[in-house]
């Protein structure tokens, strides 16, 4: 019963805790992390971080995550949760990507994805080699500028290079969720159809994402008294 008390307690100063304001829904995300990170960019820009992903600003010092020189190959990046959400049965969740860098940064336009992915976990932070990630499967892709994007077999989403480019672009997934949700993964995959087989669609292969984002169907109240519960639910399984 005390540690009951005590994990009631933990999970209101963290809810207390939360960056705001949210936008409706918004799942609230920190601790990026990355496999690979671009350090500088060639006008004194950078680093290009995963957590610039997710921290609300867009400026030369925090002009998004970006990989160059590693093109051509796999990365990943990954977001806990604030607090664990325990998502209801058709939870529907919408992934955001503002990809902006050419507004900045004109000289290297088109820094968007080629082709990525997204997964999810429920195991406890912080994620390493040995955390279990569950590919969504995307209902619907969406440009601000009319790209269009295939969804693959494997979950993944392929921008073709082959129709117009804008500079700089929104993509939106839509996908379908339910259960502890403890982060997300969103993994930037190499592909031979992309400029020097991506995971960008700039000449280079590189992409540059301005902000991530995830909201959730329900709404944040109800997602603040989940999370109570989802915290209790991961104290059962520890023991
Ligand atoms: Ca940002």
């Amino acid at each position: 019963m005390k540690s009951k008390v005590m994990l009631g307690i933990v999970a209101v100063l963290l809810l207390a805790s939360l960056p705001g304001p949210a936008s409706a829904g918004e799942v609230q995300l920190h601790n990026a992390w990355a496999d690979f990170e671009q350090v500088y960019g060639t006008q004194g820009d950078g680093p290009y971080t995963a957590a610039s992903a997710i921290d609300e600003y867009f400026t030369p010092s925090s002009p998004g995550w970006a990989i160059y020189p590693e093109v051509g190959v796999d990365h990943f990046a990954t977001f806990q949760t604030v607090v664990p959400i325990a998502f209801p049965d058709q939870t529907d969740l919408t992934f955001t990507m503002q990809q902006y860098h050419a507004s900045m940064f004109p000289i290297s336009p088109r820094r968007l994805l080629g082709r990525f992915r997204i997964s999810v976990t429920s195991d406890l932070a912080p994620f390493d080699a040995g955390t279990m990630w569950t590919t969504l499967t995307p209902t619907k892709f969406t440009s601000a500028d009319g790209m269009t994007g295939d969804i693959l077999g494997d979950g993944s989403i392929f921008i073709d290079p082959g129709q117009p480019i804008p500079t700089g672009d929104t993509y939106t997934v839509a996908a379908t969720t339910s259960g502890l949700i403890t982060g997300f993964r969103l993994e930037v995959l190499a592909d031979s159809r992309l400029p020097q087989h991506g995971p960008g669609l700039a000449d280079d292969g590189n992409f540059a994402l301005t902000q991530f984002t995830v909201d959730a169907v329900p709404e944040p109240a109800t997602l603040s008294l989940l999370a109570l519960g989802g915290l209790a639910v991961l104290r059962r399984r520890r023991r």
